[in-house]
């Protein structure tokens, strides 16, 4: 119904379209071609004029009303620097911007069709195309430049001691996997994958490194402030995306290849939510990709704390290890050691003698 309605409006913008072209034709044979030509000419131009003014206020009140809602101050280390590099572009291309455009609709105007002159011919000048050529070259050489160095930095070898943390995207949540005390995150393979076996991320149980790793799935990602992080990000279906808007940080999750980038939360989530004065404050991990049907739901939320406030929380965890090992020897059923089999034994024989 909805795209029946579309092409409706659709062949009717058409027909209007035409209907006034048609007539617009006929007013000017009636008025005379060239009168009429130069009559729009003049229309022309001056809606133009009228389109920078409205379009610069629109730029202005945009700007106004947007005011202290965007994004406040960085709360990493390294997103101050790529805050720094996105305000050195937005100025340089702010200036271009205003002058290019201001001489673009105001030349339009003024230069527009005139009894009284005569357009002049300049067809070429290699002076000026060497200059409109080169200094913006530079610029976004020097751009681009400053961005690969930070992108290769936050996205290379984390500081020492920084913590790492897994991160898994799937349709339609987040799993967390810290390394456990020994600092090291297990091996996995996606065929050992079985939540049903409590292994939702498909870690092999053989590899000792993995029986102190801890798991969360649906509850906030703990961080330590001042801390660096690295993150080590999957995706189990389609390509997802870790964004951390507060932190300045944005990664694809792409399935069968780990990404990475690391940053140092500067304050706590206490500390934000003093800063802010939103008693609601929480650090977001927002999905940003399109990723499916429901991708706005795909929110995760990050503590960040103390290290002792850190330390205290990891102690009250379990490793999936036990987890899953429990799950395969419930508590419920008989010990097989050899004094319960000798028992069974004994007691088949038994039963099976006051049978006879
Ligand atoms: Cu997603």
């Amino acid at each position: 119904m909805q795209t029946f309605f579309i092409v409706l409006i659709l062949i009717f913008g058409f027909l209007i379209t035409f209907q006034i072209a048609k007539a617009s034709e006929y007013v000017a044979v009636l008025r005379g071609e060239e009168r009429a030509r130069k009559q729009t000419n003049r229309i022309n131009a001056f809606l133009l004029l009228v389109f920078l003014i409205v379009g610069l206020i629109g730029v202005y009140y945009c700007n106004e009303r947007l005011r202290g809602k965007i994004l406040g101050e960085s709360a990493s280390l390294e997103g101050e620097k790529i805050d720094t590099m996105l305000y050195i572009t937005i100025a340089i291309t702010g200036i271009v911007f205003f002058i290019t455009q201001i001489l673009l609709f105001w030349f339009a105007y003024k230069y527009q069709e005139s009894d009284k002159r005569r357009a002049y011919y300049y067809p070429h000048n290699n002076k000026l195309e060497i200059i409109w050529t080169v200094i913006p070259a530079i610029a976004l050489t020097v751009l681009v430049g400053f961005g690969i160095f930070y992108w290769f930095k936050i996205t290379g070898e984390a500081p020492e001691g920084a913590m790492r943390v897994e991160v898994t995207g799937s349709q339609f949540q987040w799993e967390f996997r810290y390394p456990g005390r020994d600092g090291e995150l297990g091996k996995k393979y996606f065929k050992e994958i079985d939540p049903g076996k409590s292994n939702p991320l498909g870690q092999i149980w053989e590899d000792e490194a993995n029986h102190d790793d801890i798991y969360s799935v649906n509850e906030p990602l703990h961080l330590v402030v001042n801390r660096p992080v690295k993150f080590i990000i999957n995706s189990k279906d389609v390509v997802h995306d870790v964004g951390l808007a507060e932190f300045r940080m944005k990664m694809d999750a792409v399935p069968g290849t780990p990404t990475t980038y690391w940053f140092t939360p500067k304050y706590t989530t206490k500390q934000m939510i003093d800063k802010s004065g939103d008693p609601d404050f929480v650090f977001e991990i927002s999905c940003d990709q399109m990723c499916g049907n429901s991708h706005t739901r795909m929110r995760g939320t990050i503590v960040v704390e103390t290290q002792e406030e850190f330390d205290r929380w990891m102690a009250s965890q379990k490793p999936q290890y036990a987890k899953a090992m429990e799950g395969m020897n419930p508590t419920k059923k008989q010990p097989s050691d050899s004094t319960n089999n000798k028992a069974a034994d004994s007691l088949k024989k038994l039963t099976a003698s006051l049978n006879k």
